[in-house]
């Protein structure tokens, strides 16, 4: 049996790094190799393989596939919604060409697998708002999320076309405390943790009833590695899984966290990104997740909290 040998592209990004620690423990740390157009994240030195590498370099990530005979990809490297509406070329360029590059890599070199993130950002202001369907309206108003949905197309393509093993999951927001979110809309709900341990107050970009699907890390790393340890026969969604744990508004949040620092206090300063974060549902329905590949998350808001701030509290 050939050993599998994994490339991180966007190793050094938030999820990045803790998937590519969870890749570690379960392939060897040898097998994974992490990439990034920026140094490698210091919680990965001395971990494992790391080389330097941009996506958009067709050429030079083929050469680095043959060379490390890479059997399965997993890539990271995205601009986020809020960035991606500061420059919206820049977004659509990476987020398209880097996906393209890797899928035809991939076919070209028989890669087992490829695993590639899109997002709850798919949706759009006519999207169902509450416990949104797998498959429904879907008419997104942001780069990113055009760019997401253009992608799970792609990846459908390549995968009834060419045979390409891709699969995908529309992550919601992700909360974690390792490493620091790359320029999306629901950042909020990681720099309210930071604030209220390191000043007790925060000003929030969204209003206070702003409801969003959200996830814990750990849970985001579950779903990725059940997904791509499923059996073939088991994915009936090549497109991308919508996959959620919870849904929680700025109030909720603050109230959650006033467990633990009862003086914390909030206030709101909407910005642009609260028109990102009204186009987006306010829950997700994964009931299509929970039948393919038995998903269940393991964090709600108040255990998600607790870790958030115990862990946070020992950095
Ligand atoms: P991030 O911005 O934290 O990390 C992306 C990484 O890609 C960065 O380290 C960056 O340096 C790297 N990168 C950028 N351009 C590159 C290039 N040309 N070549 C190689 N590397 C490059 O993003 P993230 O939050 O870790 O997101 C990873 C993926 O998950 C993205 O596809 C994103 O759309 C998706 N996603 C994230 C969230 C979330 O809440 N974090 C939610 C839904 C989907
Ligand atoms: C963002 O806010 O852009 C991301 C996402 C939900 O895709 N966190």
């Amino acid at each position: 049996m050939v050993k599998d040998k994994i490339l991180v592209i966007g190793a050094s990004g938030q999820i990045g790094v803790e998937l590519t620690l969870a890749l570690r423990k379960v392939y060897g740390n040898a097998n994974v190799v992490a990439s990034d157009l920026r140094e490698e994240n210091d919680l990965l030195k001395g971990t494992g393989p790391y080389v330097s590498l941009d996506v958009m370099n067709k050429e030079m990530l083929h050469v680095q596939v043959i060379r490390q005979n890479i059997t399965q990809i997993y890539l990271l490297a995205a601009i986020l919604s809020a960035t991606g509406e500061k420059n919206p070329n820049l977004a659509w360029n990476l987020n398209m060409q880097g996906l393209l590059n890797v899928l035809d890599i991939a076919r070209e070199e028989q890669i087992h697998k490829v695993y590639w993130p899109s997002s709850i950002a798919v949706f759009g202001p006519t999207s169902p708002k509450i416990n949104c369907p797998q498959q429904t309206i879907i008419e997104p108003i942001t780069v990113y999320g055009i760019s997401k949905y253009a992608g799970e197309f792609w990846c459908n393509y390549y995968h009834q076309r060419y045979g390409v093993d891709v699969r995908s999951l529309r992550y919601p927001g992700l909360i974690s405390y390792k490493s620091a979110p790359g320029g999306g809309t629901t950042d909020y709900a990681i720099e309210i943790f930071h604030a209220a341990l390191e000043e007790q107050k925060y000003t929030c970009f969204l209003k206070e009833d702003t409801y969003l699907p959200m996830m814990y890390m750990p849970d985001a790393i579950k779903a990725t590695l059940s997904l791509m340890e499923a059996p073939q026969d088991q994915i009936t969604v090549r497109t991308s899984y919508n996959v959620a744990a919870m849904s929680f508004s700025p109030k909720e949040i603050t109230t959650a966290i006033q467990q633990f620092i009862p003086d914390f206090t909030i206030a709101y300063q909407p910005d642009y990104r609260q028109t990102i974060a009204d186009s987006w549902p306010q829950s997700i329905d994964d009931t299509t997740a929970k039948k393919d590949w038995n998903w269940q998350p393991d964090f709600n808001l108040q255990l998600m909290t607790a870790d958030m701030i115990a862990n946070l509290q020992h950095v």
